[in-house]
């Protein structure tokens, strides 16, 4: 850690920012300690959360009508690194990479993770791509690819997912998430259960080369690229599968994969009773898949996702969650958008410990209804940045991570040294 930005810098930055950070913070131990809570424990447990950054969140995403890439761009999965480092450094919650191939394939796979860990940074589940033909490939996923018609198609699908494994058993991984844009764009265009079966058959030939402590995760998505049906459309689809693969196959949630208005902390929930809930890619929305950056749109609805987590946490039901984000950043530098979505991931995870949980629990048995959403509403409008920020300085990271960024002029800097490509290698997933 501190690699890819000097602790130096940092320390000193943050002297500008101490006296009124110890303001701030010394009133909201006042605050907490009106609800009796130790703000060490807050500490601890925040101090123990991570969220994996997404390779190719990195890069400028794009629309279907154009992209428009920034200066300095990491034009490989080296410099990608590099990028998720200086957002580590500066944050301190972000220390994994989730990375996607073959979009992030190298020559020297063990050369990769040594690279990464000299910047104190590990790689979290490895993404496949079947939702675009690799260069030189003999058959294509035009019509499809774990669920494809034709099995030859199929088997080079479930290779490449297989080759993922086989990658990020080298990285360090431990999962692989699995998307598939599958689907048709017309009535009649697909057998329905068929294209499932095939699905299941698929996805089981991958299940059988995992590791004994990796999981797969299957992640939904209602629409895009195919329009009118999906073959994983909702969390049932996914959970049904999950149970048919086995213990190991886990569900995603993608937080921009739902309908509008789907009351998604409530499907949170009911993946934690089945137990199945094995991960989530974190965005914003407004009217669908909008991949927005976390928290920029609805906080409260980040925030009544973690009270489940934070609940559930508590009565001893959660196993090992994958935090991931995944967004695109269109129009602002991606690391700038990376530190806000992280903060505020963090910040709702971080207000979801304030809830009284015994409080809420015998409010709802009461039927108490205005005083159980006035005991998520207290613990959702305390502000708990001075918390995060105390903790970033106390673990030598900025205490404003943006203005520390700025002024590093990281990206003028590696506009020298990186070729600008203005070719499109990041994606939506
Ligand atoms: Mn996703």
């Amino acid at each position: 850690m501190f690699k890819a930005v000097e602790k130096d810098i940092i320390f000193n930055a943050n002297k500008s920012f101490t006296e009124i950070l110890d303001k701030d913070y010394d009133y909201f131990c006042e605050r907490i300690s009106r609800l009796n809570i130790n703000p060490e424990s807050l500490k601890e447990k925040i101090s123990n959360f991570n969220v994996a950054l997404p390779s190719w969140g990195v890069g400028t995403g794009g629309t279907r009508f154009a992209r428009f890439p920034g200066i300095g761009e990491p034009q490989n999965i080296f410099e990608k690194i590099e990028d998720c480092a200086v957002i580590n450094d500066l944050v301190g919650i972000t220390s994994s990479v989730s990375p996607h191939f073959p979009w992030d394939d190298v020559d020297d796979y063990p050369a990769l993770r040594q690279f990464t860990e000299s910047y104190g940074i590990n790689f979290d589940i490895v993404n496949s791509n079947t939702f675009q033909d690799p260069a030189g490939s003999k058959g294509s996923f035009k019509y499809g690819s774990l669920t494809h018609i034709d099995q030859s198609v199929r088997e080079q699908a479930i290779k490449m997912n297989i080759d993922c494994i086989e990658k990020g058993i080298t990285l360090g991984s431990k999962g692989l998430t699995v998307w598939i844009a599958d689907g048709g764009n017309f009535p009649g265009q697909q057998n329905f259960s068929k294209s499932l079966e095939r699905y299941v058959s698929s996805m089981q030939s991958i299940y059988t080369k995992l590791p004994e402590d990796w999981m797969i995760l299957l992640e939904h998505k209602p629409y895009e690229p195919a329009f009118y049906s999906t073959i994983i459309n909702d969390w049932g689809t996914s959970y049904i599968c999950a149970k048919e693969l086995g213990e190991k196959a886990m569900c995603l949630v993608d937080l921009g994969h739902h309908l509008p208005n789907t009351n998604i902390e409530m499907i949170v929930s009911r993946l934690i009773g089945l137990k199945k809930l094995g991960g989530f890619h974190f965005n914003d929305s407004k009217f669908g898949d909008d991949d927005l950056d976390s928290g920029s749109i609805n906080p409260f609805e980040l925030f009544l996702i973690f009270n489940e987590l934070t609940n559930a946490n508590k009565l001893g039901k959660l196993n090992n969650i994958a935090y991931m984000i995944d967004q695109s950043h269109n129009v602002t530098d991606p690391i700038e958008s990376l530190i806000l979505s992280s903060n505020e991931i963090i910040n709702a995870y971080a207000k979801s410990l304030l809830v009284d949980y015994q409080s809420l629990r015998d409010a709802q048995n009461c039927n108490d209804v205005i005083k159980s959403s006035q005991i998520l509403k207290e613990a959702y409008n305390i502000d708990v940045n001075p918390l995060c920020q105390m903790i970033r300085m106390e673990k030598k990271h900025a205490i404003d991570p943006i203005s520390v960024y700025r002024s590093l002029h990281y990206k003028e800097n590696k506009s020298k040294i990186r070729k600008n490509d203005s070719g499109s290698s990041s994606g939506i997933v």
